[in-house]
């Protein structure tokens, strides 16, 4: 362990990059990379930050370019794979190990009664789920989870294979993401969804990054934070660690002008508690408002708050009532520091906030994301340029995937618009979320999981709880590019549907396709990949999607699935016609970068039942710890996406060997008795329910006193199923419960 970083970026950030190539056939990987994110490639499958206008420029990271070396891999999960390897041996090597064997490459099959996987072909396999599905009692008893990598043609069509079936049950990624930002943005400027773009940013006086750490999660935002740090803008990070990248920051493309210099991004850190943030937003709100009080009509943006919100004065009545104190207890940060920061954001003319999972996988989630919008309406902050909310998406296309209807509470008119492209009446009744289906298949009600991507049973919290309930299901289906456990933890039968990854050719009928993604900024652009495919036989996401929907309906049938799954131009007709904002879609992608799709807020138009935002009054959340607990929160590495591990270093924190370790603060370390380096037993405590995992690796960390901190997905299996975000299901991935015991040796 070498300690945290001085500067992240830089020359460490080109090394990693060769690295990972060099795993792959560098030429491919090469190749790949050429593409990625220029005009007429594709889309980098790693986050969802925007591109630059610019496309010149060599956009990727090092990040991409691993997650780009992890799909062109040359290395394949073949028939002789799995004859060699039955699913309880498979189950007993590590997710790194799995997903490094390579890519699927045949349909597979796991029949009732046996152990291993077996091949098949297309049309059987497609076959075999329609016949599963069709003998079900009821369409709600099968589940079709998205992730957020899936484009919006296949998107589409998916959530339109759920609804013909007839259910609403279309559970995503996002349940366990930004639903909490999109429930409490929607709530409040009725849309949920971000409101700047990338011209904001080069506006913006002040930017505050909100449990984010985008050093390795969105390292193509510091190109972005690096301009608005030279041309004067302040930025204030507020995050219970030390994130490296977001104290000094060397962008690896300035590597030889500047070496080892970097620029320097956060002028004010504030260390919060975890989970502290509701305490720390709203004494920056008192800040703000006692300046109001001594320059009445001076500090607020009154004709903003008179013309377009509602519910200052029983906001302001409330949070009046609320002593400082209680706040710097609360959230550990002290009141000069919350006076320092509401400096920074009176400063400013325009403010812009930006946020990931570090707000919204709480308990208070949706509260966390309320009060920063509070924070900017109090001054004009939303609906004007160089100012607004920005909720960074993850998966590159997850904020696409909803606006396709991948949702399992669709919008009437959505629904109405689908209806009526198709001549039926889709299901109104809404359907199940990630945790309420995972409840569902515990209990028995449901019995088919078709995952579209991801690794579930990985990325879900409770792992015990969600490996019984897939293993409860009558069929579980996974379209997916490489193998990961959720694939081996299967129902009594399992299909393995290998598809096509966005760096590689699609083509339908002779003619080649592209699909089209939305980035975190709402701006619709084209994606096609330039690779051969690993192998012949992967399909396409849409063409899979169209051959179940054709095996279940026949072509005769309502909507033309055949069409469909072969040329997308006529998925985007469809669309176009069915969703807002899209009209005349095919034309409009084929030019230029793509297009932003609108929204009144840009013009102060909120879309909210008075057509106003609305200030929400909210109570300060109390986390009473037992002396002997800590909350615990679950972070990303720097070496992973998601659940795909892909290595031990996770250079900016200075850990790496091993990911089974839990970040405590020294005193604490000493508090418990044990040393660095020593192994702990972690337990969590949901009321009654305890949950233990062993064998956790002590590393001392700069991290507030009682807060701690383990990697995602190596501590979800504390995550009690029952501790979700209120209003919005989200697990509470960043505040479990727990107590700290030497292990037992
Ligand atoms: N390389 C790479 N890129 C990715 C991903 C990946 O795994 N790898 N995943 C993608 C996905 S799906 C997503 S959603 C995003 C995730 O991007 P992030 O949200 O940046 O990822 P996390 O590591 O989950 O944690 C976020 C940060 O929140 C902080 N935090 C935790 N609890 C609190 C709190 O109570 N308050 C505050 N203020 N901060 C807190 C943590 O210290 C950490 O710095 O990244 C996307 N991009
Ligand atoms: N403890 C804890 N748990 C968390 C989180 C956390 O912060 N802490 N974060 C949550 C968040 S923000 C998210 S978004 C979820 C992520 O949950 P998921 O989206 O379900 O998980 P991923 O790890 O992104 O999925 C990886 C798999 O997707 C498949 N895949 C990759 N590319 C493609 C493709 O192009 N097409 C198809 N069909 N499949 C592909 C590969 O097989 C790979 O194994 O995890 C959540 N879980
Ligand atoms: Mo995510």
């Amino acid at each position: 362990m070498s300690g945290p970083e001085r500067s992240a970026g830089g020359l460490g950030a080109i090394a990693a990059t060769l690295k990972s190539l060099a795993r792959t056939s560098l030429w491919r990987g090469g190749q790949a990379l050429r593409h990625l994110n220029r005009d007429g490639g594709f889309d980098c499958p790693g986050c969802a930050w925007p591109e630059p206008r610019d496309r010149a420029r060599i956009e990727f990271c090092e990040n991409g370019a691993k997650h780009v070396a992890h799909e062109v891999t040359k290395r394949r999960v073949t028939r002789e794979f799995f004859a060699a390897w039955p699913i309880p041996k498979l189950l007993g090597e590590t997710d790194h190990w799995l997903e490094r064997q390579g890519r699927l490459v045949e349909p597979m099959i796991k029949r009732a009664g046996f152990d291993r996987y077996e091949p098949l072909s297309w049309e059987a396999a497609f076959r075999r789920i329609a016949e599963v599905l069709r003998k079900l009692d009821s369409p709600n008893q099968a589940v079709f989870y998205t992730s957020g990598r899936t484009s919006n043609e296949a998107a589409f069509l998916y959530q339109l294979l759920a609804r013909q079936f007839g259910t609403n049950n279309l559970p995503d990624c996002s349940n366990m993401c930004h639903e909490s930002s999109s429930t409490g943005l929607s709530q409040v400027i009725g849309v949920g969804k971000g409101t700047v773009a990338l011209d904001d940013f080069e506006k913006a006086d002040a930017i505050f990054i909100i449990g984010q750490n985008p050093g390795t999660n969105h390292p193509r935002m510091f190109t972005t934070l690096v301009e608005a740090k030279r041309r004067g803008a302040k930025i204030v990070s507020v995050n219970p660690l030390k994130e490296s990248a977001l104290i000094r920051f060397t962008h690896p493309q300035d590597v030889l002008g500047l070496l080892g210099h970097g620029t320097e991004i956060s002028d004010l850190y504030l260390q919060v508690r975890v989970g502290g943030d509701v305490a720390l937003l709203k004494g920056i709100m008192k800040e703000v408002l006692t300046a109001e009080d001594r320059a009445p009509g001076r500090i607020l943006d009154w004709a903003f708050i008179r013309n377009h919100t509602e519910g200052l004065e029983t906001f302001r009545a409330a949070l009046d009532r609320i002593p400082f104190d209680d706040l710097v207890r609360e959230s550990g940060i002290s009141r000069e520091d919350m006076h320092k920061a509401a400096a920074i954001y009176l400063g400013a003319e325009r403010v812009i906030a930006c946020w990931a999972m570090g707000l919204t996988q709480h308990k208070h989630g949706v509260a966390n994301v309320q009060e920063i919008a509070n924070l900017l309406l109090l001054r004009g902050n939303i609906g004007k340029p160089g100012a607004g909310v920005c909720p960074v998406r993850g998966h590159s296309n997850v904020q696409g995937d909803r606006t396709m209807g991948i949702s399992e509470k669709p919008r009437p008119e959505f629904l109405r618009k689908l209806g009526a492209e198709y001549r039926f009446d889709p299901p109104r009744e809404h359907g199940l979320d990630t945790v309420a289906a995972i409840r569902a298949m515990h209990e028995g009600g449901a019995k088919v999981f078709c995952a579209m991507g991801g690794n579930f049973v990985v990325a879900s919290p409770d792992t015990a709880y969600t490996e019984e309930a897939l293993r409860r299901c009558r069929l579980t289906v996974g379209v997916a590019t490489t193998l990961n456990r959720t694939h081996l933890v299967t129902g009594e039968e399992a299909i393995l549907l290998p598809c096509l990854g966005r760096s590689e050719i699609d083509v339908q009928k002779q003619k080649p396709q592209f699909v089209t993604v939305e980035d975190s900024m709402s701006i619709v652009h084209r994606s096609e990949g330039r690779l051969t495919p690993v192998s012949a036989e992967l399909k396409s996401e849409p063409a899979i999607v169209a051959g179940i929907a054709r095996a279940l309906f026949g072509d005769d049938g309502l909507v033309p699935w055949r069409d469909l799954g072969e040329d997308y131009d006529l998925i985007r007709d469809a669309i176009a016609h069915v969703v807002p904002g899209f009209e005349d879609f095919n034309r409009r992608v084929r030019e230029g970068g793509g297009f932003r799709l609108p929204s009144g807020v840009q013009r102060r138009e909120f879309a909210t039942p008075s057509g106003k935002a609305s200030f929400t009054t909210l109570p300060l959340p109390r986390m009473e710890l037992a002396s002997d607990e800590f909350l615990m929160m679950t972070i990303r590495s720097h070496d992973q996406f998601n659940t795909t591990i892909y290595g031990f270093d996770d250079r900016h924190r200075g850990i790496s060997g091993n990911r089974r370790v839990v970040l405590l603060h020294p005193d604490d370390i000493a508090a418990e008795g044990v040393k660095a380096g020593d192994l702990v037993d972690l337990e969590s405590r949901f009321g009654p329910e305890r949950r233990v995992l062993r064998g956790f690796a002590v590393v001392a960390y700069d991290v507030p006193r009682r807060c701690a901190a383990t990697y995602y997905p190596e501590a979800n299996a504390l995550v009690p199923i029952g501790s979700v975000a209120d209003g919005c299901n989200t697990p509470t991935y960043k505040s479990v419960r727990i107590v700290i015991r030497r292990a037992a040796s």
